[in-house]
């Protein structure tokens, strides 16, 4: 069997979800969806829903600052809040009003949208251009058999006459929702025996022009057991009873918690034929456990912070002893209220800085962020720092230990720093480093560079550059190994819609002219990666009515490409748009263009820069399967079609037990046979089998070798260079350890490289 590689940003699924926390990701702050300014008579009534979203899909946290007396700011138990104000006469006038999203995972990453609402003496309430919401149709709730169809029409209605959009919250597993073309959608969907139980499923009708103008409509929808079915010792899980012979749970059901409590579920499953079943959870919630009593159960505990309140759904499965392709799953909901009674008030943390290693001479920037799960900002102090360094206030919260070393300075030093809580100083949180500060000889490594061996061949050698590479607090260090090495550089997350278009319209172009400017400097290739993906997406794209993918779409690509034309040498003009059984994925994009949106993308970036490398990108496709059989399909229907698709980027995303070589070998060889450029674009290799990297490097090796005796493989890319920047750094999957010595996957590049 091929390796598979973990989903992209999800790595719980590497494992199941159970036994490894998740691998470092960068995390990308939520936006709020556009919100218009808001015009009301005294007497009238002001009601916003404000739609906060996240490229990572956590729910935000949603604050509100200013609101006046008598407003409230409530939670519609869907991750929007909805503001509600009705001014009285002595509101008159106009004031600002501003709506902050929170990152679940990082308070500190926020984004906010003010708006201005003024409230008029006269005249009617309105909303600000006489705009009012649009509605969707009154719908009963239903219920439906497992295995029975329900279908029904969803229509939106606008006082205005317009025709709103519609999209759907909550759609559950293989539901559909499609455009009847008349203004309408249809929802379908045919429930399975893993889905018992009751759904609810919110329609919302929005303007397109003013979204934040909307209301919904919510339907139950209660799915049953079909009668055949035995229902067995278990009355409280009925999904237990859906396959005949598996485990099932005793007595699992949801869950009700307050605010400062912590929930603790002892979890129990049973076979009938005696044997003790596995337990699992998917996905496990931040900073929860789920501990083995060493008795068949497993506790499942966890202390939900404020941004928990609301519903949080988890999935418990229990896996037969003896053939785990047996199993039951079932979800739970842990409804997290807070009582209004009850002060609750969490310390706060310093979180994910680790220790630093950098060269004498170098200046370290160790940025220091605390958090605080109540939202408010800790104050941050110094309690040791390195003799010449200092504590520069950032104005955001944060600190920078700021450190010019020199030789004086060789060895390990200490840097402690202490965040206290903002209401109650007795609550607070310290937390301390060890900077390393190295003679720079310990980085220099033997040989020839491999960006030198690889120049003569007129070979392409790469690696992904850490987003802000410049702000890394070993930042001279990373970027100065990297440009004596490799001689092509993807930017790993800068280029991403979600990141570079947060609002249509609105280009955060920094980033990507950092990674730019810098491969400029150093003479390196930039690779472009993604202009067309499924995730990644900003919130405002995830809410987009598929008819206007393409034009969004368009505007995307043209954006980025001109923008850089003459300065990326290579696209990823498209990305991961196969599913595995080689279907195509049900993306934003296939959803308004079906599969044509992969020639639209690949005709639209080349109208931009004729000049550049345009390639197709995807994971686990590299040896011979469903999904690389689909994508040579595919290419094979472009070339004929006169597309100017002139490579396919094979990501490579690898474990240490891989050994299909033959199959990369014949795989990549069909595809230089249709004229495609072959690029290995994503590589690394986790290990999964203990710290031998000698695994690692025979896999490195073969697969270097693969790509040298392949003439029309262009370029070896690897994700990342040093493990202490990895999306899978808990694996060591590169070729630098996370402190920036070489391992043995380096030497076995250099020679192949040299010798092969
Ligand atoms: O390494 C990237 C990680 O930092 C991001 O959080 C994640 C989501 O954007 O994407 C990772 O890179 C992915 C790449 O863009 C596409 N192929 C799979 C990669 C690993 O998930």
């Amino acid at each position: 069997m091929p390796n598979k590689i973990a989903r992209c940003g999800y790595a719980l699924s590497l494992t199941g979800g159970l036994l490894l926390s998740p691998v470092a990701l960068a995390n990308l702050p939520p936006v709020i969806d556009p919100i218009a300014d808001q015009v009301v008579s005294a007497g009238g009534t002001v009601e916003v829903v404000v739609v906060p979203r996240d490229p990572e899909r956590v729910v935000p946290g949603l604050t509100v600052s200013n609101m006046p007396d008598g407003a409230t700011f409530l939670d519609n138990r869907n991750g929007t809040r909805t503001f509600k104000w009705i001014p009285s006469s002595n509101d008159i006038g106009s004031r600002l009003i501003t709506f902050e999203a929170i990152d679940a995972s990082d308070p500190n990453l926020r984004s906010s949208v003010s708006v201005t609402v003024t409230v008029n003496s006269t005249g009617q309430a309105s909303q600000s251009n006489g705009n009012q919401a649009p509605r969707v149709e009154p719908l009963s709730d239903r219920s439906v058999q497992v295995g029975e169809a329900v279908s029904f029409r969803v229509t939106p209605v606008d006082p205005e006459g317009v025709v709103p959009a519609l999209f759907v919250d909550s759609l559950p597993a293989g539901a559909s929702f499609d455009d009847n073309r008349d203004g309408t959608r249809q929802f379908r969907w045919q429930p399975n025996a893993q889905q018992v139980g009751d759904f609810t499923i919110n329609f919302v009708a929005y303007d397109e022009n003013e979204p934040s103008l909307r209301s919904g409509e919510t339907v139950k929808l209660s799915v049953t057991s079909p009668n055949a079915v035995v229902i067995p010792s278990n009355p409280i899980n009925p999904v237990g009873s859906a396959v005949e012979g598996a485990p099932f749970f005793v007595g699992l059901q949801d869950q009700f918690v307050t605010l400062g409590d912590t929930l603790s579920l002892r979890v129990v499953a049973k076979d009938d034929d005696g044997s003790v079943p596995g337990l699992a959870v998917d996905p496990l919630p931040e900073r929860a456990s789920f501990k083995d009593n060493g008795d068949g159960t497993r506790t499942f505990s966890w202390q939900p912070y404020p941004i928990d309140v609301g519903d949080t759904y988890v999935q418990f499965s229990t896996i037969d002893a003896n053939n785990s392709s047996i199993r039951t799953n079932q979800s739970i909901r842990i409804n997290v209220v807070r009582d209004p009674n009850r002060v609750v008030n969490f310390p706060p943390v310093i979180n994910g800085i680790r220790n630093p290693t950098i060269r004498a001479g170098d200046t370290l920037t160790q940025r220091v962020q605390p958090v605080d799960p109540d939202f408010t900002v800790p104050n941050l102090s110094a309690l040791s720092i390195p003799q010449g360094s200092e504590f520069v206030d950032n104005g955001d919260g944060t600190r920078n230990l700021n450190w010019l070393t020199d030789f004086g300075d060789l060895g390990d030093t200490q840097a402690s720093f202490r965040a206290v809580d903002a209401v109650d100083s007795s609550l607070s949180f310290e937390s301390t480093i060890t900077v390393s500060v190295v003679d720079p000889s310990t980085f220099n490594r033997n040989g020839e560079r491999l960006r030198d061996l690889a120049d003569r061949r007129g070979f392409k050698i790469g690696y992904a550059a850490v987003l802000q590479a410049s702000k890394v607090a070993d930042s001279q260090l990373y970027r100065d190994i990297a440009a004596e090495e490799f001689n092509i550089v993807t930017p790993e997350n800068s280029h991403k819609m979600g990141w570079i278009q947060p609002q249509r319209g609105l280009f955060k172009w920094e980033d990507a002219d950092e990674v730019a400017n810098y491969a400029e400097q150093n003479g390196m290739d930039l690779h472009g990666h993604p202009l067309v993906w499924y995730a990644q997406l900003p919130g405002w794209v995830q809410l987009l009515d598929p008819s206007n993918a393409q034009q969004v779409m368009r505007e995307h690509i043209r954006a980025l490409v001109s923008r850089y034309r003459g300065r990326v040498a290579v696209w990823d003009v498209v990305n991961e748009s196969f599913e595995e059984d080689g279907s195509y994925r049900n993306s934003i994009w296939f959803k308004g263009m079906g599969k044509d949106y992969v020639r639209d993308a690949f005709i639209t970036a080349d109208q931009e820069d004729p000049n550049a490398v345009m390639i197709y990108n995807d994971y686990d496709v590299a040896w011979i399967n469903p999904k690389s059989d689909a994508m040579y399909r595919m290419v094979q229907e472009e070339i004929a079609a006169g597309t100017p698709i002139d490579g396919v980027g094979f990501q490579m995303h690898l474990r240490d037990d891989f050994s299909d070589y033959d199959s990369v070998e014949r795989n990549f060889e069909r595809f230089a046979n249709l004229g495609m450029d072959i690029y290995i674009t994503e590589f690394d290799v986790a290990m999964f089998n203990g710290q031998n990297d000698g695994l690692q490097a025979e896999i490195y090796r073969r697969v270097m070798e693969i790509c040298l005796r392949q003439p029309r493989c262009k370029a070896l890319q690897s994700w990342g260079y040093t493990d202490r920047y990895s999306w899978r750094s808990n694996f060591q999957p590169l070729m630098f350890t996370d402190k920036y010595l070489p391992k043995s996957a380096y030497y076995e590049w250099q020679r192949v490289l040299r010798d092969f």
